[in-house]
């Protein structure tokens, strides 16, 4: 099967299930799991932070990341498209009372800081209070051009509100813009980081931030159900990801490259972008879901939408592509 549906859908590679079979573990709700204990410091010495936190899901660590930076009645400015406002079931209006002000994301996948700046609401009792300012890196697959990132801050600093980055693909940024993760991750106070997405881990994101923010954040995984016990089991995958995972995404980002020549030659297909292991290409509406069908015939898995979304990743050779390309090309001969 070759599944481009996500990079969530990557099978534990034999490293992990030998790391996860020996993992030393401990209840890691009393702070005793030494494996986790490991994973945690691990993320905050990469991505340069004073501490972290291991949590089940990307959801859940940007939804306890929030609630740690937020009470009710403030508010959050995220883009429009970010996933902690439209893929995120509104937990944190839902168990925190947070207003989100979303704003339409530029093309780059950035939010005009002028529009940002605008939407900052005056301290009145009219107004929610305006706390952080959320990105996404990378987002639809794009990184954030690093000279934005400065000038991000500086606003953020200026206007005394927090800088949380959804980092869930935030290593695949790293390796696009050819600096080390912590070059990134300098510019917020917090990221919360998937494990399970292009770096291949079965489970887990990692909430990093100031050691005072972590221990609060500890106290909002409780809240919302996140406190695991022997959970080393699962983070020894996400040491084994980091380990060994992480220089390898360029090889993800370079058969999504080759994916989007491949399928930029057929007239039927339009290529809309392709950055890192993302492609986005808009289909004739008469294929409906008969490319789908086709396809999974062949052992190829794709979402079901227009414009579609291929994801390459671990599980993705580059054989793969190449069997992707000609199915797509039998089927629109
Ligand atoms: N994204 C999934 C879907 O939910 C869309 C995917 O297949 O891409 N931040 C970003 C930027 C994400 O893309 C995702 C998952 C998350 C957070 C949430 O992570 P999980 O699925 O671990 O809760």
């Amino acid at each position: 099967m070759i599944d481009l549906r996500s990079d969530t859908v990557t099978q534990p590679t034999d490293a992990m299930r030998k790391a996860m079979a020996e993992a030393e573990v401990g209840d890691d709700v009393f702070g005793d799991d030494p494996t986790v204990n490991r994973l945690q410091d691990r993320v905050a010495q990469m991505l340069g932070t004073e501490a972290a936190l291991f949590v089940p899901s990307g959801t859940q660590g940007n939804l306890v990341s929030l609630l740690t930076h937020c009470g009710r009645g403030d508010e959050y400015i995220v883009g429009q498209q970010a996933h902690t406002y439209r893929f995120e079931a509104g937990g944190a209006a839902v168990l925190g009372g947070i207003q989100p002000q979303p704003l339409e994301f530029e093309p780059d996948g950035s939010l005009d800081l002028d529009r940002v700046a605008a939407a900052i609401k005056p301290r009145d009792p009219h107004f929610a209070r305006t706390r952080i300012v959320c990105l996404e890196n990378t987002h639809h697959g794009r990184p954030l051009p690093m000279e934005y990132l400065g000038h991000y801050g500086a606003l953020c600093r200026d206007h005394g509100l927090g800088r949380h980055l959804d980092g869930a693909r935030v290593f695949n940024a790293a390796v696009a813009c050819g600096v080390p993760v912590s070059a990134i991750t300098r510019h917020f106070d917090t990221v919360s980081l998937c494990l399970s997405k292009g770096l291949g881990a079965p489970v887990g994101s990692v909430v990093c931030g100031p050691r005072g923010f972590v221990e609060e954040a500890v106290r909002w995984r409780k809240v919302t159900g996140g406190g695991m016990r022997q959970a080393g089991v699962i983070a020894a995958a996400g040491l084994v990801a980091l380990d060994e995972h992480v220089e390898r995404l360029a090889d993800d980002h370079a058969n999504a490259e080759r994916l989007a020549e491949g399928l930029a030659t057929i007239g039927e297909v339009e290529l809309l972008d392709q950055q890192t292991n993302m492609v986005f290409v808009r289909l004739p509406k008469a294929c409906g879901s008969a490319l789908g069908r086709h396809l999974a015939d062949r052992g190829i898995r794709i979402l079901d939408s227009n414009p579609l979304r291929l994801v390459t990743h671990l599980d993705v050779s580059r054989d793969d592509v190449e069997t992707t390309i000609e199915a797509f090309e039998a089927f629109f001969r």
